[in-house]
């Protein structure tokens, strides 16, 4: 990742820059007015692009303010409102200390920026500034370092021998049946693996069909198990099996009876993995209550899903760097199985920085491309 800070007189002619110098794939992180020396009539743009590290800074050669025209001194006026807007906040948010210090406060701005809330921007600048004397084009790179940091990822590849039973938990609709057939079918149809499938999910009729339907395409074995002996029964029947997927009905996180109920059917001796799936579009205070009311499962990591459908991945930034547990994988659309992807810093980087704009149509299976896709 290329990050890069530009100054030219307005704001048209630092686009220019950039996408000359970056190209057109280069987003634009943050614009900001900075006065020079001589006072108003030497006033710049600075604006902060991205495409990957690296920070040289480019400076234009025409700086004669006679040619700022209405139009560029509006789209100059303009950046400076929205930069007011962005700080509009500093008084409750920004200590004197923060607000009164450059460095400090173009921090700030970053974690800003990145869409995090105020009590965990306030966390992160209280951890102390190892660096305040970083040079500023390196802060932007250094507060997404800060928030990588904070983030619990862990991919599956790492751990990938042996026989695995995995389930699926997590509130309704959020997508676990789809990435549930998303991953048999990447174990089974791509990697080899020996699968097999068992449904929970006796709740709703179309809920069986629906997974009968991926099970048929993929040709492994589906079993519906209504009770946690069924499911005992189930998992010993596909002992020669290297993976069983579990599919469990959505609960509401708000009933404490469906969570309890859900407890007691996965609860047979083998060792299950247990994801907690959670949509990417859910707003943040739900997030929380969900993963404290299914917090009575011993789930050992998150699954996001749905991040193509938000333009804005903070909010599921914001709710990883305030968790312990890790995050596991991201789901990117409905199609089965390409539309899933190990989490990764990376991609967490790429989401910070530019907010899910265009979806990259990046896979774990990008180098086998050419596998079945299905709609049942
Ligand atoms: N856009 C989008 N839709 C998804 C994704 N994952 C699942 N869906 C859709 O969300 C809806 C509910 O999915 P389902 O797997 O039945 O959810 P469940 O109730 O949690 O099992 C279906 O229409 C899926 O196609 C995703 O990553 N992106
Ligand atoms: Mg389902």
């Amino acid at each position: 990742m290329n990050i890069k800070r530009f100054i030219a007189r307005n704001a048209q002619e630092a686009i220019r820059m950039v996408k000359r110098d970056m190209g057109p794939e280069a987003v634009i992180l943050k614009t900001r007015t900075i006065l020079e020396d001589s006072g108003r009539s030497n006033q710049k743009i600075e604006v902060t692009a991205a495409v990957d590290y690296d920070a040289p800074v480019v400076i234009s050669n025409d700086t004669n303010p006679a040619h700022e025209g209405w139009r560029q001194r509006l789209e100059r006026e303009l950046g400076e409102i929205k930069e007011a807007l962005l700080c509009a906040d500093a008084g409750r948010t920004m200590t004197p200390e923060i607000y009164y210090n450059q460095e400090l406060k173009s921090r700030y701005m970053n974690f800003k920026t990145f869409g995090l809330r105020s009590e965990i921007i306030r966390g992160l600048m209280n951890e102390g500034n190892e660096n305040t004397e970083v040079a500023s084009s390196h802060q932007l790179k250094e507060s997404l370092s800060k928030v990588l940091s904070r983030i619990n990822i862990k991919g599956d590849g790492r751990d990938n021998e042996g026989r695995k039973i995995y389930s699926f938990i997590g509130p309704t609709g959020v997508g676990k049946t789809t990435t549930l057939a998303k991953l048999a079918a990447i174990n089974a149809m791509q990697q080899g693996k020996k699968a097999a499938l068992i449904t929970l999910d006796t709740f709703r009729i179309a809920a069986v069909a629906q997974l009968q339907t991926y099970a048929g395409i993929m040709g492994i074995p589906l079993d519906v198990a209504a009770s946690s002996d069924d499911l005992q029964k189930a998992i010993q029947k596909h002992s020669d099996c290297d993976r069983i997927f579990i599919d469990t009905a959505g609960r509401s996180p708000n009933r404490d009876q469906d969570i309890n109920e859900l407890r007691d059917l996965l609860n047979v001796p083998e060792k299950i993995h247990l994801y907690l799936v959670l949509s990417a579009t859910t707003q943040y205070k739900n997030l929380i209550n969900a993963e404290k009311r299914f917090g009575a499962l011993p789930y050992q990591s998150y699954i996001f899903t749905k991040l193509d459908e938000t333009q804005d991945a903070s909010t599921m930034i914001n709710f990883l760097i305030s968790r312990q547990k890790p995050v596991t994988y991201f789901t990117t659309g409905q199609h089965v199985p390409e539309d899933i992807e190990i989490a990764s810093r990376k991609k967490l980087a790429s989401l910070l920085l530019a907010g899910i704009r265009e979806m990259p149509n990046n896979s774990m299976n990008k180098e086998n491309n050419n596998g079945p896709s299905y709609r049942p």
